[in-house]
């Protein structure tokens, strides 16, 4: 049975990507760090009690910023796969917190890397690099675009970038980045705008809310499904050769224009409810990402199926789910 290490598996992509290694007979570990709640939430439909006979899902304590953890932890497991995508992932909190910043999502990168060469452990290792790197440089964007990022969020996941193509070229580690453009959900976090605006819309049909805060309306991203992002990873580490790939849809919307799907479907008129709030503006913005996953495609066969509008959708059906649960509304 083929064995994997999920940094980040609280998170979004984690928690997606443990139900495909599991669906797909992995025996599955996660990194999860201790906090004084709880911050399972997104695993508890694959939770398994250790107790129990045939348990593939295990969960233990570390951090990115504690290196010998990240040793003991790949030396007892002797994972296949490795899979790191955690990290602080926020870049407007990453101007705040730049140092914490690189800490974790550039020098943890390090760690990990470092911590599989010591131990001389014969493993795929999958970097979680981001648009972000490209920042300023014009769309569209693909493997061949310069970096230019704008924030410490962009810098740092540059570093881990080099850091993951350098021991693959150094050590010759099955070693791989995946650059993958904005991706969401129902589990995105809710501070990030996709998730902020339907969380809204759903509090906001549910009588609960009567306005949506936001920054810079102008932004373009291509917002992909994390679901199938997390196809794209699994796909990576299982190329006869390593190599760095985009993961995108090639779509592009504004901010306004996801603000307008998700209004709509909950048969809202956006233009009453949202206001602008300076503090939700960054030092530096970066203007527009739009993806060319056309390697993506030739190489693994890799094709987005859920695009921006239809995702609006799915998480605002959640979100008003959620919503009208708080206020006491489902049948
Ligand atoms: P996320 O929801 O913010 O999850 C981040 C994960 O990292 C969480 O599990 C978090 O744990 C964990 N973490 C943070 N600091 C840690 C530390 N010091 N030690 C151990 N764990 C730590 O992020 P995501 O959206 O799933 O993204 C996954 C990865 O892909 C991240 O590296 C992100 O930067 C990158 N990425 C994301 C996107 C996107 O659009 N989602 C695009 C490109 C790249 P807690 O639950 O305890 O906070
Ligand atoms: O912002 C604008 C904001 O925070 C998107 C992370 O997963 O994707 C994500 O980074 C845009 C920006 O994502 C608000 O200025 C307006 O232009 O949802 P976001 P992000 O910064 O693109 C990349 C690929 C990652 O790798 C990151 O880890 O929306 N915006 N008003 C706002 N953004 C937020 N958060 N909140 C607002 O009120």
């Amino acid at each position: 049975m083929k064995k994997a290490l999920i940094t980040g598996v609280t998170g979004q992509d984690g928690s997606y990507l443990a139900e495909l290694l599991l669906e797909k007979g992995y025996e599955v570990h996660g990194l999860i760090r201790r906090a004084s709640t709880f911050n399972t939430g997104r695993l508890e439909q694959i939770y398994q009690d250790p107790h129990l006979e045939g348990v593939r899902f295990f969960l233990h304590y570390g951090d990115l910023t504690d290196g010998s953890r990240l040793v003991t932890l790949l030396q007892k497991i002797q994972p296949d796969e490795v899979y790191h995508l955690a990290a602080q992932s926020h870049v407007r909190v990453s101007f705040d917190e730049p140092e914490f910043t690189g800490d974790t999502t550039g020098t943890g990168t390090t760690r990990i890397l470092e911590a599989i060469r010591m131990i001389g452990l014969d493993c795929r290792f999958y970097q979680a690099s981001s648009s972000e790197m490209f920042g300023a440089t014009p769309p569209p964007q693909d493997e061949n675009t310069p970096f230019w990022p704008r924030s410490p969020y962009g810098a740092a996941k540059v570093y881990g970038y080099w850091m993951t193509r350098n021991y693959r070229e150094a050590y010759g580690m099955f070693a791989v980045n995946g650059i993958l453009f904005n991706h969401e959900s129902p589990r995105r976090g809710e501070t990030f705008v996709t998730r902020k605006i339907t969380r809204a819309v759903g509090r906001i049909k549910a009588g609960l809310d009567t306005e949506l805060y936001l920054g810079n309306l102008d932004a373009v991203r291509d917002w992909g499904y994390a679901k199938e992002y997390v196809e794209a990873m699994w796909l990576m580490l299982q190329a006869d050769e390593p190599s760095d790939f985009v993961v995108a849809t090639g779509t592009a919307y504004t901010v306004r224009d996801f603000v307008g799907f998700a209004f709509e479907h909950a048969g809202l008129d956006w233009e009453k409810y949202v206001r602008f709030d300076e503090r939700y503006l960054r030092p530096s913005e970066v203007d527009a990402l739009i993806g060319d996953a056309a390697k993506a495609a030739h190489e693994l066969g890799w094709k987005p199926r859920t695009l921006t509008p239809d995702i609006a959708k799915i998480m605002v059906d959640a979100d008003l789910e959620i919503a009208l649960g708080a206020a006491g509304r489902l049948d």
